[in-house]
């Protein structure tokens, strides 16, 4: 456990990675994890579907730090896949053409999570979609078969298990996984985002007695999820 080194504001290294999410997720699982597709949507001059073309983008390794919003860290994990700026300019800029304006974007999960993020955000070189985790395919543990990484966000922006990806030019068509005030539009972790209206040090207050019973519960749906299939 890396004990000594420099945290975000209010986080702390939890030496683990564990299966994590809003409660109502935990017992949902996605159903195609041998296959990318991701869907294309949203004030776009033309739907598309991207899969096999993301294999034609370079791939990145990349070591960064998981910062969950309850506060515990998850540091060093060895990520690898394509960064989220070369997805949007190879596979999504030109053949969908999203509105310009189009700023406000939409994660979906194939269990039915989702989350926003802004495209500024997005287009940043730390920011990847990634399929791999030290070394392997990523499991389902983690987001299989493709996961967001936005180290400099918190984790509820790191959508698992994606199936789509929306660029709309506002939040109208959104609604989020949560209640509102737990997700802040950006949801930086170096200006403590943690939610919507509520400063940050409070959030921590509320949300760091429900990591322990949050991690047992995804632990045991997954393995009950495992035994069963
Ligand atoms: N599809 C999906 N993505 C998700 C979640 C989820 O429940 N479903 N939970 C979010 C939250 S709150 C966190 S902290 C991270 C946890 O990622 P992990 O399970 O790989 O640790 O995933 C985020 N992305
Ligand atoms: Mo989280």
């Amino acid at each position: 456990m890396a004990q000594n080194k420099d945290l975000p504001p209010g986080q702390r290294d939890i030496g683990d990675f564990p299966r994590f999410g809003l409660s109502q997720f935990a017992r949902r699982f996605p159903q195609k994890t041998n296959e990318v597709v991701i869907d294309i949507r949203g004030d776009v001059a033309q739907p598309i579907q991207v899969s096999k073309e993301l294999e034609q983008l370079e791939r990145v390794e990349q070591t960064s730090d998981f910062h969950c919003v309850t506060t515990w860290s998850a540091c060093n994990l060895n990520w690898s896949g394509f960064r989220f700026t070369d997805f949007y300019e190879a596979c999504v800029h030109e053949a969908a053409n999203p509105d310009e304006q189009a700023q406000f974007v939409i994660f979906k999960g194939q269990d039915g999570y989702r989350c926003s993020m802004q495209l500024d955000d997005l287009l940043t070189p730390d920011v990847i979609l990634a399929d791999r985790l030290d070394g392997e395919p990523l499991s389902i543990k983690h987001g299989a078969p493709i996961r967001l990484v936005a180290p400099a966000h918190y984790g509820y922006k790191n959508a698992k298990h994606i199936q789509a990806v929306e660029f709309w030019r506002d939040d109208r068509n959104y609604r989020s996984a949560a209640y509102k005030f737990m997700e802040h539009p950006r949801g930086r972790v170096a200006y403590e985002e943690r939610g919507r209206g509520v400063p940050g040090w409070i959030l921590r207050q509320l949300y760091r007695p429900l990591i322990h019973r949050t991690i047992k519960q995804f632990q045991s749906a997954l393995s009950d999820y495992l035994n069963q299939s």
